[in-house]
C-alpha cells in the first residue's frame, strides 16, 4: 500500500495490483505459492514472501506445477503455481493439464504480454494469445484486465478448481495490471472471500435406495476405492461403508491406505480373481478408464456373464462412461457413503462367506509367494529385494509420504509396499506420467511437514532430477531413492547396427547420489539391501535430504512394466 494525493490534496492509501492478488490469496486462507519468477511476477514472488506467504521457488515450472497440484489433492485448496509469460507458461501448462486429468484442484498463474501487441501479433516480449491456448486443456480459464477485478476473478478461480469434479483453472494477469492502482479502501471492498467453495452434493433418496437395493441383491460384491475418495476425505464414512457393509475391496493406487493395506477386506492380493468374478461393483471415486480396463473384456470376467455397476461420483457425466451404471449415485463420496450407510438397516446381511473364504484362501496362497520372493537377497538388487527393504520402512513409518513413478519401479512398488494411512501415496496418476517426482516430492514435505520417501525409476527420476538442488535449498526432508537399472524399462537394449546406444540405455553405473551432494544434501551408494536399509532408516530419523543411489540388477524388469501389452509392436505380435 501506498499514499496518493487526491485533486483535492488530501493524502489517500491506495494499494497496487500486485497486494490485490496477495491479499485476494491470503484471504481464502492460501499459505503457499509454487513459483519460478522472471518478468512480470518477479516482484509478486517477492512481496507475496514480504507479506507471509510461503514462496517455494523452482528450477523449472513443470515441477511447481506438479507441486502445486499434488498440494490441491492433499489440502482440498487449490495449489497455485506462479509463472512468467509464454514459454515459462508453456512448461506449466502440462502440469495443469495433469491435474486436470487427475481432477486435483490447482489455479496456474501466469503473468503475460501486452494484450493490444499480442492480439495485434506485433511481437511482444514472449508474445502468447495464453487465455486461449489453456482454455481446452483446462477445467476453466479467466483473464483479468483490471485491478477492481483481481479479488472477482481468484474467486471465480477458486471456485472453479474446488467445486463439483476438482480440478485445474488458468488465469490470466497481463503485466500492466500488478502496476495499476486504486483506492486501498475500494480495493479491499473488491476482494471475495468464496464461502463453502465445494458445497456438499447430497445424492437423491431414490438414488441411494435404488443403489442399496443392487447391493444387496449381489452374491460376490466388490467395492473399488479410487483416488476420488481419498480426495474426498471422507475417511471416517468409507471405512464405515467397507466394515458395516462386509463387501471386500479394493483400493486404487492413490486410495491404498484408505483403510490399511493389512485390513482383513482388502482383496488387493487377489486382484484378477475379485474383478473377474464379482457380479456386483460399487465404484468410489475411481473411473472406469484404462486403468480399470474399461470395466469390460477378460480382466472383467466377460465369459463368465455380465456385472453390475454402482457408481459413486460427484460428476454425473461420467456415469455410463464406458459400460452401463446401473445404479448412479451422484453426489459428494461422503454423502453418498454416509446415506448408504444409514440405509443398510440392521438386517443388512453381510456377503456370502464362500466369497470371502475364496478371496481369502487366494489372499493368502498370492501373500506367501510374494513373501518367499521378498526374502530372497539377490545381487545386484532386485526390483524385489530392493522393495521389500522400502516396505519395511514405510511399515516402520507410517505418517510418510511416499511419491512413486518409473514402470517397473512403480507397479512393484504399488503392490508391494503396504500404506497404512490415507492419502500417504502420491504417483503417476491417470495418465501415468513420468516427471511428477520431485514437484511432488516438495508439496508433500511443504503441505504435511512429514518425512517424503520417493520410489524413482531412473529414467522417470530424469525427468525432475534438476529439483533435488530446490529440496536441498528448503532442507525437506525427503529422501529419494533412484533405482538405478541403467535405462529406460532396463538397461540391456543393443543397437543392432553398433555406434550409438540403444535409445533406452543410459550411462552404465552412473552415480545419482553425487547429484545430491553436490548441493549439499547427503548421497549414498547402495549396491545391496542393507546398505539401501540402513541409508533409509538414517534419511528418515535426520529429515535431511538425501539421494539413494539403489544398484538394481539391469535385466531385472519388463518393457514397460505392467502394460507392455499396449506397446503397438506387441499389438501387431498378437495380431500375427
Ligand atoms: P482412480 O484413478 O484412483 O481410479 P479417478 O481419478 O479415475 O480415480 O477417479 C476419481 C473420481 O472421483 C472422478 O471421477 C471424480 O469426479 C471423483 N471425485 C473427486 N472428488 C469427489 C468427491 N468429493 N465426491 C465424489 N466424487 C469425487
Ligand atoms: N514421457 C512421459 C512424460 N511420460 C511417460 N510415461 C513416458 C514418457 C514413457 N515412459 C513410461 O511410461 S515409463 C518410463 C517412460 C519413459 C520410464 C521407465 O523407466 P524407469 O523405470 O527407469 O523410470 P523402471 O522401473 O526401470 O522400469
Amino acid at each position: 500500500m501506498s499514499a496518493a494525493a487526491t485533486p483535492t490534496g488530501d493524502a489517500v492509501q491506495t494499494i497496487d495490483g500486485f497486494h490485490l492478488v496477495i491479499d485476494a490469496l491470503k484471504l481464502n486462507d492460501i499459505d503457499t505459492i509454487f513459483a519460478l519468477p522472471g518478468i512480470p511476477i518477479t516482484d509478486l514472488t517477492r512481496m507475496a514472501q514480504a507479506e507471509g506467504l510461503r514462496v517455494i521457488s523452482f528450477r523449472h515450472e513443470q515441477h511447481a506445477g506438479n507441486a502445486a497440484a499434488a498440494a490441491g489433492f492433499l489440502t482440498q485448496k487449490p495449489g497455485i503455481c506462479l509463472t512468467v509469460s509464454a514459454p515459462g507458461f508453456l512448461n506449466g501448462l502440462t502440469a495443469l493439464a495433469n491435474a486436470t486429468t487427475n481432477c486435483f484442484p490447482m489455479i496456474l498463474i501466469s503473468g503475460s504480454s501486452e494484450r493490444e501487441i499480442v492480439d495485434l501479433q506485433q511481437g511482444d516480449y514472449e508474445e502468447m494469445d495464453q487465455l486461449a491456448i489453456a482454455r481446452p486443456l483446462c477445467k476453466a480459464a479467466f483473464r483479468v484486465l483490471h485491478a477492481e477485478d483481481i479479488g472477482i476473478g481468484i474467486a471465480r478461480a477458486i471456485r472453479a478448481a474446488l467445486s463439483g469434479r476438482p480440478g485445474g483453472v488458468y488465469l490470466d494477469l497481463p503485466a500492466k495490471l500488478f502496476a495499476q492502482t486504486m483506492a486501498a479502501e475500494a480495493g479491499r471492498r473488491s476482494l471475495v472471500k468464496v464461502v463453502d467453495p465445494a458445497p456438499r452434493q447430497i445424492p437423491a433418496p431414490e438414488a441411494v435406495k435404488r443403489a442399496l437395493d443392487v447391493l444387496a441383491g449381489a452374491r460376490r460384491p466388490l467395492i473399488v476405492l479410487g483416488k476420488g475418495a481419498a480426495y474426498a476425505q471422507a475417511d471416517a464414512e468409507i471405512r464405515a461403508l467397507v466394515e458395516k457393509t462386509g463387501i471386500p475391496y479394493l483400493p486404487m493406487s492413490m486410495a491404498k491406505g484408505l483403510l490399511p493395506d493389512t485390513h482383513a477386506q482388502s482383496a488387493s492380493a487377489a486382484r484378477s480373481y475379485v474383478l473377474a468374478e464379482a457380479d456386483v461393483v460399487m465404484l468410489v471415486g475411481a473411473r472406469l478408464n484404462w486403468l480399470l480396463s474399461h470395466g469390460k473384456g477378460k480382466t472383467w470376467g466377460a465369459e463368465k456373464g455380465p456385472k453390475q455397476f454402482i457408481q459413486i461420483d460427484i460428476a454425473p457425466t461420467e456415469m455410463d462412461s464406458n459400460v452401463a451404471i446401473a445404479a448412479p449415485l451422484v453426489g459428494d463420496i461422503g454423502s453418498c457413503a454416509a446415506a448408504l450407510v444409514a440405509g443398510l438397516g440392521p438386517n443388512w446381511a453381510r456377503p456370502p462367506a464362500e466369497w470371502t473364504s475364496a478371496i481369502a484362501e487366494r489372499k493368502d496362497k498370492n501373500l506367501t509367494r510374494m513373501a518367499e520372493t521378498l526374502a530372497a537377497t539377490p545381487s545386484p538388487m532386485s526390483f524385489h529385494s530392493a522393495l521389500a527393504v522400502v516396505r519395511d520402512i514405510v511399515k516402520a513409518h507410517p505418517d510418510a509420504m511416499l511419491v512413486n513413478e518409473g514402470a517397473n519401479t512403480l507397479d512393484f512398488a504399488r503392490s508391494i509396499v503396504d500404506m497404512y494411512e490415507p492419502r500417504k501415496r502420491l504417483d503417476v496418476g491417470t495418465w501415468g506420467i513420468m516427471g511428477i517426482g520431485m514437484g511432488f516430492a516438495v508439496a508433500a514435505a511443504v503441505t504435511t511437514g512429514k518425512p517424503v520417501i520417493a520410489i524413482e525409476g531412473d529414467s522417470a527420476f530424469g525427468f525432475s532430477g534438476m529439483e533435488v538442488e530446490t529440496i536441498c535449498r528448503y532442507d525437506l526432508p525427503v529422501c529419494v531413492v533412484v533405482f538405478n537399472n541403467n535405462g529406460v524399462y532396463r538397461g540391456t537394449d543393443v543397437n543392432p547396427r553398433g555406434g550409438d546406444v540403444a535409445p533406452t540405455v543410459f550411462v552404465k553405473n552412473a552415480r545419482y547420489d553425487l547429484m545430491m551432494q553436490a548441493f549439499g544434501g547427503v548421497g549414498v551408494h547402495a549396491t545391496t539391501a542393507d546398505e539401501l536399509r540402513k541409508a533409509m532408516m538414517e534419511a528418515v530419523a535426520s529429515g535431511r535430504p538425501t539421494l539413494i543411489n539403489a544398484v538394481i540388477d539391469e535385466t531385472a524388469g519388463t518393457e514397460s512394466g505392467r502394460i507392455t501389452s499396449l506397446n503397438p509392436q506387441s499389438k501387431a505380435k498378437k495380431a500375427a
